[in-house]
């Protein structure tokens, strides 16, 4: 294992008042009952259900505020990750409904994602045309920024089983590309950049950075010895999607931010032991927030230092510790920060990183400037960008912010969300231990993993909404089996008290979510007829056209009714079928279904989509709509005949 550079053992800051039942959560006592409390099953606080909502969100103001009568609109967007579904959901804001499901990376029935030709070519396919995965595992997902707020062009979202990127645009709310990053696995941490370091012209996001949690043989290959084993932090072409460079580290990846002037971007490590175990990983009593340098890196890359791995054709340059001990030349930082830390955010002010301590009930604030000063040569010691190290409570986990100088941490092991202002946490670190830091505390039900506010990371925080992904549900909801949904909740922060709001269940498990504004984003609700270069424009180029065995259908629908009303076909052809909606209604979507071949999707107004199959069964199949349309809906069919 490689020395860890650079960390210094900090001393603890003394505990403030009324929190002494908070104490370091060292490694004996995780091993031993403290581990039950990580795995989330400390006993079951069941005096405190409902407290939160009976002493602050019982109140009807409260309730009035997430609920919107029959026709109102909720005023933000929330985008959802979905977790296991590998979708993305968007979630209305303050009433909690599920408006529309995204699908990414696995098959979605519903659209035809995965099943039509144009989703299956941005899902990736086998030699054989099926798909290459069908199982995924969304954490992360954070939308394009231009000067420093949303700018409704696109979000991405992270599959950490088979290390994918997927971009969605937020014109049509559709997914349009996948890429897979080489020589990574657990691919965690997901963030793009806010604008370019040294081009002033661009003040948006043309980068995606993406973190490497598992640490892994480079290039792959059955070693045993951990000590080998390193990973890798991905830069992500925002628009072409494909990997610019990668940055090989000690270490690991968890989580990702991004600074608003675009010049770091950071990443906290929980195993800098390098341990293939979770008793290796949690041995040393401080780990690391890492800073990269974006712009230097790139001029690395520029000349040329840099290997590649394996069949990957991506520059991939040095980051190590070793490697990197020269602030001159440093293209990484490596700050030390206690133990097995998680989550890393930046502050909507510019001014800050606050890496969540976990295994450490303390959050680490460190000062981008002082990083800059680092590389620069001008700061002698790398944690001294440390401003301060405060304790929390137990469990820190994600941070959130409200523009007003206040920073919410989620609570893991207290199942709380505390609130804190930065500026105190600072002024205590420095030695004035009568800053009051903590402004408030609430139960939440019950442990808490990710949180944000709306427009948390952006210079347009505006401190209104809070919502906190509850990981545990416990005795929230009618139980329905043994597995329980997730509990989103949703608490006021406008005021100096937190109020709990609302309770959302919501399908297992989301993970990471952002909420903006809704005038943000402008979704267009009918399709550029021009989108597919397949799109048949007039019902009259309808027709069955052979090529010897492939054979092409095309067809239009126009409700109720599909152009073609039956077809024909014969056994063993292979058969491409296009269909384009010339419906231009908003909201007038038909679907196509084709009996016993296992086919389904939908075309949105003057969507165009295809199928391509093997016709294997002789008979007759009624291919019939599948989206309910008009009276005639269940009329709406067509017939395909299958000759021998
Ligand atoms: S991680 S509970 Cu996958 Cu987002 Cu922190
Ligand atoms: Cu077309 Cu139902
Ligand atoms: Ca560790």
């Amino acid at each position: 294992m490689a020395e860890k550079s650079g960390k210094i053992e900090k001393p603890e800051p003394p505990a403030p008042a009324g929190m002494g039942r908070r104490r370091f959560l060292g490694t004996a006592a995780v091993a031993g009952a403290g581990l039950a409390a990580l795995a989330g099953c400390n006993e079951k606080p069941a005096a405190d259900a409902g407290k939160g909502a009976a002493s602050a969100g019982g109140t009807h103001a409260a309730a009035n505020a997430v609920h919107l009568k029959p026709g109102e609109l909720d005023s933000y967007y929330g985008l959802w990750s979905g977790g296991h579904t590998g979708d993305a959901r968007i979630i209305g804001i303050p009433s909690g409904r599920e408006i529309h499901r995204i699908p990414c990376f696995n098959p979605d029935p519903l659209i035809g994602w995965g099943i039509t030709n144009e989703s299956k070519k941005i899902m990736g396919t086998k030699p054989d045309g099926s798909l290459k995965y069908t199982v995924a595992d969304t954490h992360h997902v954070h939308a394009s920024y231009k000067d420093g707020n949303y700018d409704g062009r696109y979000a991405w979202i992270n599959d950490k089983i088979n290390s994918r990127i997927a971009r969605l645009r937020l014109d049509y709310f559709v997914c349009d590309k996948i890429t897979e990053l080489p020589n990574v696995q657990g691919f965690h941490g997901i963030f793009p950049d806010k604008r370019d370091p040294v081009d002033e012209k661009i003040n948006y996001t043309t980068r995606v950075f993406c973190g490497g949690e598992f640490s892994i043989p480079l290039p792959n290959a059955p070693i045993d010895d951990p000590s080998k084993y390193r990973s890798l932090f991905s830069c992500v072409d925002a628009e072409s999607m494909e990997v610019r460079w990668q940055v090989m580290i000690d270490g690991n990846c968890d989580l990702t931010a991004t600074s608003f002037d675009g010049k770091l971007a950071a990443t906290n490590q929980y195993n800098t032991e390098m341990g293939a175990r979770y008793e290796d990983m949690m041995s040393a009593e401080r780990d690391a927030c890492l800073f990269f340098n974006i712009a230097r890196i790139e001029a690395a890359v520029k000349a040329g230092k840099f290997r590649t791995i394996g069949t990957s054709k991506v520059p991939v340059v040095d980051g190590t510790a070793e490697a990197n001990k020269d602030p001159g030349t440093a293209l990484v930082a490596y700050v030390s920060v206690p133990k097995n830390p998680h989550g890393v955010n930046a502050s909507p002010d510019g001014k800050y990183f606050i890496c969540a301590g976990k295994l450490s009930p303390t959050a680490t604030v460190i000062e981008l400037s002082r990083v800059l000063e680092w590389f620069d040569g001008k700061l002698e010691k790398i944690d001294d960008s440390i401003v301060a190290e405060v304790e929390l409570g137990l469990g820190p986990l994600h941070t959130a912010f409200d523009g007003r100088g206040n920073a919410y941490t989620t609570l893991f092991l207290d199942s709380q969300v505390v609130k804190w202002n930065v500026e105190a946490a600072i002024k205590f670190t420095r030695g004035d231990k009568t800053a009051k830091y903590v402004v408030d505390r609430i139960d939440v039900h019950y442990q808490p993993g990710h949180i944000n506010a709306t427009q948390s990371e952006t210079t347009a925080a505006d401190g209104k909404y809070l919502a906190v992904g509850c990981k545990f549900s416990k005795d929230r909801y009618l139980p329905v089996g043994p597995m329980h949904p997730e509990n989103e909740q949703l608490i006021d922060i406008s005021g100096d008290k937190m109020i709990l709001l609302a309770d959302h269940p919501v399908r297992p498990e989301p993970h990471d979510f952002i909420i903006f504004k809704r005038d943000l984003v402008k979704p267009k609700q009918v399709y550029d007829i021009d989108h597919s270069p397949l799109a048949i424009k007039d019902a009259k180029e309808s027709g069955v056209f052979r090529q010897g065995r492939k054979v092409t259908v095309k067809m239009t629908s126009l409700a109720p009714s599909f152009s073609l009303r039956e077809f024909k076909v014969k056994k063993g052809d292979e058969v491409t079928l296009i269909l384009t909606n010339l419906d231009k209604i908003e909201d007038l979507s038909h679907g196509f279904a084709i009996p016993n071949y296992n086919i389904n999707f939908v075309v949105n107004p003057q969507e165009t989509a295809s199928v391509t199959f093997t016709a294997d069964k002789t008979g007759v199949f009624w291919c019939y709509c599948t989206h309910f349309c008009h009276a005639l809906h269940l009329e709406m069919r067509s017939r395909m005949i299958v000759e021998a």
